[in-house]
């Protein structure tokens, strides 16, 4: 602990789960005075021994300060927590994973109480939190207000994004990361999968994967360009016909090799149906333009609504 503590910002903190526990540890290593509190008392025991301050239960942990942080399992266990507490002048910083509905129902919830809000999307694992060169960082969104006046404690554990004041865009930004995410996870499993009792090693694919990845990486830049411009065609290397043809070898391989093709065939149909609801038009395209299709929510190649935000040929309603 430093000698300077008046100096430093005050902070509650409530969750002492694995990322919790994370956060807490980066506070009081830069001698922020910090009181916290976890349904599993035991938990606190050895933030105890470091400085920090544990409450006996919800309602002292947020009398006790100002900035009220929470990292609790889901959007519900903060109800658990909090249903029967106090949150008047308090700010309320949530970093619990939910979608962006629940942020703006938490953010509403906690106006209604006479709390400030603003919601947290971590894009770290625990190990990442407290070592800036690891690159992790929270998405911040809700009132910039807040989020000024406690900017310098909420970066301590990792940096902090702003995204706005639409107290659902931060749950919205991380779970488009973590959803592109776990659609490389995917194709990446369904790689070392294809290889399974052949002679290559995992560890001779792994490099090739990665090299391969980085290099496709031009596609989240080019994605997003033609998103805005709304030109599917312009410049295109790899047009939907050839893939879609092309996609028919994947999934014959996978047939041989013995793979169940489930982590690929949605994303390969996606492209087929783009392709079958008008070929003319689509032909020429590179796979942007099956994100229409998935706007509509609608499995069939007449299904893409008129909300979609790309240019979609035949493939609107009738
Ligand atoms: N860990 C990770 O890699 C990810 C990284 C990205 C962000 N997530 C989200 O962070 C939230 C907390 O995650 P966590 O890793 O700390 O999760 P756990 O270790 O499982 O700890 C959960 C804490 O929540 C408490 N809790 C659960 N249910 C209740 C309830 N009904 N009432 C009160 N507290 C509850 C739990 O308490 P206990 O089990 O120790 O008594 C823990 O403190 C999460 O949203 C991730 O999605 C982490």
């Amino acid at each position: 602990m430093t000698d300077n503590h008046t100096t430093k910002h005050p902070l509650t903190l409530l969750g002492l789960g694995d990322m919790g526990t994370a956060l807490a540890r980066t506070w009081l290593a830069a001698g922020h005075p910090l009181t916290v509190w976890n349904r599993t008392a035991a938990k606190a025991g050895a933030l105890a021994a470091d400085g920090a301050t544990v409450a006996a239960d919800p309602a002292g942990a947020v009398a006790a300060n100002g900035l009220v942080v929470l990292c609790l399992l889901d959007d519900a266990s903060i109800d658990d927590v909090l249903k029967d507490v106090d949150l008047t002048g308090r700010d309320l910083v949530n970093l619990t994973t939910g979608t962006p509905a629940e942020g703006r129902a938490r953010a509403a919830w906690a106006a209604e109480r006479g709390a400030r809000f603003v919601d947290g999307g971590i894009m770290a694992t625990p190990t990442m939190i407290g070592v800036p060169e690891a690159g992790g960082y929270v998405f911040y969104s809700g009132s910039r207000a807040l989020f000024d006046t406690h900017r310098a404690a909420l970066e301590v554990p990792a940096g902090a994004r702003f995204v706005g004041e639409d107290p659902g865009h931060a749950a919205l930004h991380d779970v488009a990361l973590l959803s592109a995410m776990y659609g490389m996870f995917a194709g990446i499993s369904h790689a070392y999968a294809l290889i399974e009792g052949e002679d290559i090693a995992p560890n001779d694919l792994a490099p090739l994967l990665s090299e391969w990845l980085g290099a496709m990486g031009f596609f989240v830049g080019n994605a997003g360009e033609r998103l805005t411009s709304r030109d599917l065609t312009t410049g295109v290397v790899s047009n939907l016909a050839m893939q879609v043809a092309a996609s028919g070898t994947l999934l014959r391989t996978a047939g041989e090799q013995g793979v169940s093709a489930e982590l690929i065939a949605p994303y390969l149909d996606l492209m087929r149906r783009r392709l079958d609801a008008d070929p003319a038009a689509h032909g020429g395209e590179d796979t942007v333009g099956a994100i229409a299709l998935l706007r509509s929510g609608v499995r069939t190649p007449q299904g893409a609504s008129s909300h979609s935000f790309l240019p979609c040929g035949r493939t609107k309603r009738p």
